[in-house]
């Protein structure tokens, strides 16, 4: 069994932007650690790069204009499992869904349905670094080294 710490991205989607507090909160009570934070308003072309996998979708339209409606706040979480555990706290994409399978979760608390969901996981550790890159870009003084503190292996 590996105990590698990962790094995974968090995004506190527009809607839940004014709860970021009580967010905040639920990340430190379940044990995540945050060792990078940005708050930032996305234009369309980079909620478009962000969300680059849903090309097609039929509901690519209406994500872009909801992240794009309001500041965000990204978050690296780094530490073992984070990539699962991370989604696991968020809850089912469907916030009406989380509500009835798991009510403790993010999503149950702070979202609606399945476009104003609260927050925003990376589903991978290939994601994350693709995601994190996005957000908090290693070049220059972007990123700061936390792998290096946190000796991290990814
Ligand atoms: O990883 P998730 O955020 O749970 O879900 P995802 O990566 O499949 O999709 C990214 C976001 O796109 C999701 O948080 C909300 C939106 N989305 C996904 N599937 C649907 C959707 N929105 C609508 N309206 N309908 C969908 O089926």
């Amino acid at each position: 069994l590996s105990h590698k710490k990962e790094r995974t991205l968090g995004v506190i989607k527009p809607d839940a932007f004014s709860k970021m507090g009580q967010v905040l909160d639920e990340v430190y009570k379940n044990g995540f650690m945050i060792t990078q934070m940005k708050m930032c308003k996305l234009t369309r072309d980079e909620a478009f790069e962000f969300y680059q996998e849903h090309q097609g979708k039929p509901f690519l339209d209406n994500l872009l204009n909801f992240v794009t409606s309001g500041p965000v706040v990204a978050f690296e979480l780094m530490g073992e499992s984070c990539v699962s555990n991370w989604r696991q706290l968020l809850g089912p994409t469907d916030s009406s869904a989380a509500r009835k399978e798991y009510p403790r979760s993010i999503r149950a608390m702070f979202g609606k349905d399945t476009t104003e969901n609260a927050c925003h996981g990376s589903d991978s550790i290939a994601s994350g670094v693709r995601e994190l890159e996005f957000f908090f870009p290693s070049k220059g003084l972007g990123r700061q080294n936390t792998a290096k503190f946190t000796d991290c292996t990814c």
